[in-house]
């Protein structure tokens, strides 16, 4: 359960940090202190994103698997989003090493400019008042060993200058060109759009950092000013990226690819037949006593995923 000051500081500034349960993050932080450390990444991949998708949500690694599904984490995304229809948006986890030199280059994620997410994940535009959208990243390692904690804008009030909508001052959006280097973006807008400089400079002033230990989660709005700092030169910072959706919101893009996509091997299968009906409602499995289900159709699924431990009884219990 989230407390109130939790839950208002993500609807009014946008965002708010926490540690997650023991229970919730260890067996993903043990899992990847064995198979996901310095000697084992590719010191060569730079960008945002697992290193060949590996740990896009299904990753068929159970423990991270499951922390996607965690029902700690559908119930506080549930509270934030007023509802309890969700859909998972996002999933992935991946690593930042940090380089030696500065890397300035247009496209370089080391030193982020700062932006919000709504961009790359909906065809719409966001409205403060009725947030349809959850983002969060949990931090599986050290802040003060690694450095490279998000550095995030709290919205200061209804009337807070930077949070005047529409969100354009930033790369990518209404015409202006995309590069993720900070250096690169502000020059840029120093010479090509004054104004919206003065407005970003602000920004940089204003940002706090994320301070992280194993474990804590941020949650923020796909909104909010935020970025990502330079990690420490030859450490590893390794993030979760999760987001999810009311199940009525319009306009919003699965940043994974299809979750059935990797189906016949068993991994898919399995996530649906360990599943609870909650955690299966996040991947568009309608839950018990949705008008979807019929005994015949119960049946037919029950047929494909009663091999991998799937229950049909609260579904019949629910007709
Ligand atoms: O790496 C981080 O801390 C934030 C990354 C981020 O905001 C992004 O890639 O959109
Ligand atoms: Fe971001």
């Amino acid at each position: 359960m989230l407390t109130k000051d939790q839950v208002t500081s993500w609807k009014q500034r946008g965002a708010f940090v926490m540690q997650l349960p023991p229970e919730v993050i260890n067996p993903p932080l043990t899992w990847l202190n064995s198979n996901f450390t310095l000697d084992q990444v590719n010191p060569a991949h730079l960008d945002f994103g697992s290193p060949d998708r590996r740990f896009e949500f299904p990753t068929s690694v159970e423990p991270l698997d499951n922390l996607v599904l965690d029902e700690w984490l559908i119930a506080a995304v549930q509270q934030l989003l007023d509802t309890t229809d969700i859909r998972l948006l996002q999933a992935d986890l991946w690593p930042k090493i940090g380089v030696e030199t500065d890397n300035h280059e247009a496209q370089a994620n080391t030193d982020q400019r700062m932006h919000m997410d709504y961009g790359n994940n909906t065809v719409l535009h966001p409205d403060w008042q009725s947030p349809e959208a959850v983002a969060a990243i949990i931090y599986y390692d050290d802040g003060a060993e690694t450095s490279g904690g998000t550095a995030y804008v709290p919205r200061e009030s209804n009337t807070d200058p930077v949070y005047n909508a529409p969100f354009i001052h930033m790369p990518g959006q209404a015409g202006k060109p995309f590069f993720n280097d900070r250096r690169t973006v502000e020059n840029w807008f120093e010479q090509n759009d004054p104004e919206a400089h003065k407005l970003r400079s602000t920004l940089y002033e204003r940002e706090q950092l994320v301070e992280f230990k194993p474990g804590t989660i941020l949650f923020y709005r796909h909104d909010l000013w935020h970025r990502g700092t330079p990690v420490k030169p030859g450490k590893l910072r390794r993030v979760h990226n999760l987001a999810w959706r009311r199940a009525d919101a319009r306009g919003w893009s699965n940043w994974n690819e299809g979750w059935a996509r990797q189906s016949y091997y068993g991994h898919v299968e399995s996530i649906i037949g360990r599943s609870t009906p909650r955690q299966r409602s996040l991947l568009d499995f309608p839950m018990p006593g949705d008008r979807y289900w019929t005994p015949e159709r119960i049946d037919h699924v029950e047929a494909r995923f009663g091999y991998y431990g799937f229950d049909s009884t609260p579904y019949r219990a629910a007709l």
